[in-house]
């Protein structure tokens, strides 16, 4: 049967009949978000569906890569522009006629709550459903946080929306979520259940059902489901308001429920959490542009990949593009070396897949992937080459200069140090142009960030090709201009400085790290230092005492690895304050004449975060990161920075810059002589501005 077109339109809401069923279509790129058009568009096209005598059952699905992907983000905290989205899904959900939703790609947020109030849900086993809300802050405030539980249960429900991680179609399917699955072409799929279920009354609404919720109410539902996830969910906010709102779902009827919801959802949207993460949401999309790049630059192909060293790094780097199905060539020197790295490599394959995460084909194929070689000459057919091998500049420079005679032309030559200037490393060899900086995060096949270091003369497609791969390799990419210690490892350094300054003048570590806990940081300073090694970067002689580091050293407290660093651990590794360290901590102070006195929690925050924001700027000023936002992903990413802070530079914002001046002016004479005043940052609270926007 040929579909009747109905007149055109402006609006991204366009309308068709396919015999007795108007198919509702959206084309609002790139993710159909439900922008105030969209929500216009679906209230008239529901209208005209009432309206002809001639449709008996309606059809709603989306143009482009997915169904709606949500509520429209950019009119977050803008003035509202009616019809507000609750009301939309109402006006679906009363339609006389039957609805179906179409659903392919992600039904995300408001999305899914557009399907909810759809009487009928069918969808590709592609698709993928979820209520992210909580990762914008929010709660699904659509009436999703009511209807989501009436039709798919409690438990799913709670799962769904206080973690905000989608789910496959057919999970969907088994949950009750969806009631078809198809393959094939959706709308005509859509269209033939439309007209089979045209005639059945009353309509099946979401809003009316009880039966789930008769199934799964029990406030020890409420209770497991917060003890199971309160590491992960503390500091947040938005899970607890999910929680709760699912929760009333069991306690009201839908109509105080959906008031209930609201009020939570307003709530969080006035806080500063949900603030934070709808920064954050844009700020890691736009750390993907790059400033500066020539137009039509094109990325290089990247078909095989090399990686010099098998040890922890060079084992997680390659693990990322296995997975990613790019084989890999791994050189080491010796052949011990080699197999105790790949042998690592498959057992952290096989964990995950004892975990589920993986199946077993998937840990062969991978693995197939990898080509273990001692023999450097196996790397000259590679498109990338990164190196993985000790952090020593003449180590490095001599690796880059083998690289220079072996790889082939055009391959890109990537570092993956921490700290060193990759200029010097590409001003050794006779193609600097193909050098750039890819420093992972330990562990590299778990941690999402990669710091992608542009050198002076690293030329425009070698970028465009590191920021790209990194994509690719599921990996959040950040552009950083070449310091000591780039963008991350470079704002550790005042705080490591301070903290330890602080440790001398009377603070105790374990106080230290409580407060960096406390603020929401997976960890503190010296918990961190444990973990890492507190051994790394010494000189390695015990004779030679000059801080307390190298005091800890000298006597074997290297960490955890050693039992012992600046926190004494058990056989679980759980730590405990040592007595010894608050020796040695009081010793030194006494020998430099250190006076020990009181340390706030304020003094902390200042000495500590303040610095760190004092040193975004001073990256910002310099150049090194092309903007705010990016510092802040760098952190989120890289050290666990709360998300609900927004990143150390939106945080500096919300406390105010002019409150970190004067802070930071407060401790100045402590923290001489190794801290100065960022030029911008003092500019910026002059005039009263903010980093980021
Ligand atoms: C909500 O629904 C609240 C309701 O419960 C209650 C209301 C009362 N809005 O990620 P990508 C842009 S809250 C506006 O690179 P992908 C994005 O910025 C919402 N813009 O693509 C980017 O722009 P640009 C709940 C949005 O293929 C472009 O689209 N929903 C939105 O890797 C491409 O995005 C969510 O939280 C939006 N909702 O991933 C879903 N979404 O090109 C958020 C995206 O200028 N979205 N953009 O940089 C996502 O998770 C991913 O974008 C998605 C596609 C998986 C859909």
């Amino acid at each position: 049967m040929e579909d009747v077109m109905d007149k055109p339109t402006t609006s991204p809401i366009s309308t068709r009949k396919h015999g007795d069923v108007l198919i509702i279509l959206s084309n609002n790129p790139p993710v159909n978000a439900l922008g105030a058009a969209v929500r216009q568009g679906l209230v008239d096209a529901i209208a005209e569906a009432e309206a002809d005598s001639g449709v008996h059952a309606v059809v709603i699905a989306c143009e482009g890569q997915t169904f709606f992907a949500g509520a429209d983000i950019t009119e977050f905290g803008k003035p509202p522009v009616m019809p507000w989205l609750p009301s939309v899904v109402d006006t679906i959900e009363n339609c006389s006629k039957p609805v179906v939703a179409a659903i392919h790609g992600t039904a995300l947020g408001g999305g899914l709550e557009v399907a909810l109030g759809c009487h009928y849900r069918i969808a590709v086993p592609s698709a993928k459903l979820g209520t992210p809300e909580v990762k914008l802050g929010l709660l699904p405030g659509a009436g999703g946080t009511q209807r989501l539980p009436r039709i798919a249960g409690i438990k799913k429900a709670l799962e769904m929306c206080a973690t905000g991680n989608p789910i496959g179609a057919q999970d969907g399917f088994d949950c009750g979520l969806i009631d078809r699955l198809v393959d094939g072409e959706l709308i005509q799929h859509a269209v033939a259940y439309a007209e089979e279920v045209r005639g059945i009354r009353p309509l099946p609404k979401s809003s009316e059902r009880q039966d789930r919720l008769d199934e799964e109410c029990s406030p020890a539902v409420f209770d497991e489901f917060r003890k199971a996830n309160a590491r992960k969910f503390r500091g947040f906010d938005a899970p607890e308001a999910c929680i709760r709102a699912v929760q009333v779902a069991c306690e009201k009827p839908y109509a105080e429920g959906v008031i209930e919801e609201r009020k939570l959802f307003m709530e969080l949207m006035s806080g500063t959490q949900a603030r934070a993460q709808q920064y954050f949401f844009f700020a890691e999309r736009k750390a993907n542009k790059i400033e500066g790049l020539p137009e039509n630059t094109e990325p290089r192909p990247v078909r095989k990949v090399g990686v010099i060293g098998a040890g922890t790094m060079g084992g997680g780097i390659s693990m990322n593009f296995l997975s990613a199905g790019i084989p890999v060539t791994i050189v080491e020197m010796g052949s011990e070396a080699l197999e105790r790295g790949t042998g690592l490599m498959r057992k952290n394959y096989e964990a995950s897949a004892a975990k589920g995460k993986l199946t077993a084909e998937q840990v062969e194929k991978a693995m197939r992937l990898l080509s273990p070689t001692l023999d450097f000459q196996a790397l000259a057919d590679c498109d990338l080459i990164i190196e993985a091998v000790y952090e020593n500049m003449d180590v490095k420079k001599e690796v880059f200069g083998k690289l220079d005679r072996i790889a082939k032309p055009g391959a890109i030559l990537a570092s993956n140090t921490s700290y060193l200037n990759i200029n010097e490393i590409a001003a050794s060899i006779s193609r600097p142009g193909d050098v750039v900086g890819m420093h992972f995060f330990s562990p590299a096949n778990v941690m999402k960030l990669l710091e992608v270091v542009r050198g002076d003369k690293t030329a425009p497609d070698v970028l465009l090709t590191a920021m790209q791969i990194g994509k690719k390799i599921r990996k959040v990419p950040v552009v950083a201009g070449v310091c000591h210690g780039f963008i991350g490892n470079r704002m550790l350094m005042p705080r490591q400085i301070e903290a330890t300054k602080l440790l001398l003048e009377g603070a105790t570590p374990e106080q230290i790290d409580r407060v960096h806990v406390e603020f929401g940081m997976p960890m503190g300073p010296f918990q961190m230092a444990d973990l890492a090694g507190v051994d790394i970067g010494w000189h390695r002689d015990p004779n030679r005492i000059e801080n307390i580091r190298d005091a800890l050293c000298a006597i074997d407290r290297w960490g955890q690895k050693k039992g012992a660093g600046f926190y004494d651990y058990d056989e679980k590794r759980r730590p405990s304050p040592s007595p010894v360290v608050q020796q040695i901590i009081e010793d030194f102070a006494k020998k430099q004449g250190v006076e020990r006195r009181v340390i706030t929690e304020e003094e902390i925050i200042e000495r500590t975060l303040y610095t760190m924001v004092n040193e975004g700027a001073k990256i910002l000023e310099e150049g090194i990161a092309q903007r705010a936002s990016d510092i802040d992903v760098v952190w989120v990413y890289g050290y666990g920075w709360p998300v609900y802070r927004g990143g150390p530079m939106f945080w500096a914002d919300t406390v105010g810059l002019s409150m970190i001046v004067d802070g930071l002016k407060r401790q100045e004479a402590r923290m001489k002589p190794e801290f100065s005043f960022s030029k911008l940052l003092l500019e910026k609270a002059d005039k009263g501005e903010k980093f980021t926007r």
